[in-house]
């Protein structure tokens, strides 16, 4: 397919362009990844809502269910991360396939994509997928990812708001509290309150905000099989703000520059003439020597 058509196709909301679109990227295909955002780019409009927490505390569940409730707000499209472990790989493409085919009956978008070759965290092209669903109209985009040290702070950086989710028991929160995922939530949910120790964990985690002085930061219970007290997540969801728009490109030019920077100067690393001067002398002060003649390149002066 021709990129010009794909463009076309994404912007006019086309379901099979926008998959297209989303294999080309992920397939880490430079040159149609760069043509594809340089043709649709433009600041969106859409609400980037990160869920992320341990395995099994029900993100799908709650994706399932608040994304047809989100869709009366506007057009939603869900972006779910797969975790690496090839375990349990079986149930959960089950699962997604009975939700994507009852989410496709009222116009909702569901892509999973692969974490694969990315450590742990979102695909390293999480946010050209993110801009690719923007273009196509959507008005929220759902991302969920398995909390693990790297997708916390990748999450920050694609999302306009993070839902933390946890759920009673197996120490999940407590876990949580020490692996820093407290830091990066907008809101935590406490699934499964239809489970016991639900109130325990919604008290220790409000504790454990306030000790960080996060005092302010919402912890919402919820029972997503019975669907208790949904609303109150909801408008927390669709009244929040986007934010850090400007952190967020900056993180984007310096992925795309140092990647460009990186496979022209290993190239030219490997290939310089070494003499046996050269390669007397420390590689420390060899790399002083060709980073100083980089300095001269990166002048202020020349962009904006
Ligand atoms: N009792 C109870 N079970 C729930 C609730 N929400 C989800 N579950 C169950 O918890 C299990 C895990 O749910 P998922 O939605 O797959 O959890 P997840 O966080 O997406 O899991 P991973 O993607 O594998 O990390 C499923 O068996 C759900 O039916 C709830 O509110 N109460
Ligand atoms: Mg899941």
């Amino acid at each position: 397919m021709n990129i010009d058509n794909l463009i076309e196709g994404i912007l006019n909301g086309d379901n099979r362009s926008i998959a297209r679109a989303i294999s080309l990227v992920e397939n880490s295909d430079p040159v149609s990844r760069e043509r594809i955002i340089k043709g649709i780019y433009s600041v969106g409009n859409a609400k980037v809502i990160g869920i992320t927490g341990p395995p099994g505390v029900g993100k799908s569940t709650i994706i399932g269910n608040i994304a047809p409730m989100l869709s009366d707000y506007g057009k939603v499209s869900i972006l779910a991360v797969d975790p690496a472990s090839p375990f349990s790989g079986g149930s959960i493409m089950g699962n997604r396939i009975r939700m994507q085919k009852s989410l496709s009956r009222k116009g909702i978008f569901m892509r999973s994509t692969s974490n694969r070759l990315y450590n742990g965290g979102l695909s390293e092209y999480s946010w050209d997928i993110v801009k690719i669903l923007e273009a196509s109209g959507s008005d929220f985009i759902i991302l969920e990812t398995v909390g693990s040290g790297q997708s916390d702070i990748d999450i920050m950086n694609i999302a306009d708001i993070t839902c933390v989710i946890l759920a009673p028991g197996l120490g999940d929160e407590i876990q949580a509290l020490k692996s820093g995922i407290m830091e990066i939530g907008d809101v935590f949910v406490v699934n499964k309150i239809d489970r016991e120790g639900s109130y325990i964990a919604i008290k220790d985690i409000r504790e454990t905000l306030n000790l960080s002085n996060k005092i302010k930061t919402p912890v919402i219970g919820i029972n997503s099989i019975d669907i208790e007290n949904y609303d109150k997540f909801l408008d927390y969801i669709v009244s929040w703000n986007k934010k850090n728009y400007r952190e967020k490109y900056v993180r984007k030019l310096r992925q795309i520059v140092l990647e460009e920077i990186y496979n022209k100067y290993a190239y030219y690393i490997d290939n310089m003439d070494y003499t046996e001067d050269t390669l007397k002398r420390d590689p420390y002060t060899t790399a002083e020597i060709i980073i100083d003649s980089m300095n001269k390149i990166i002048d202020k002066s020349t962009y904006k």
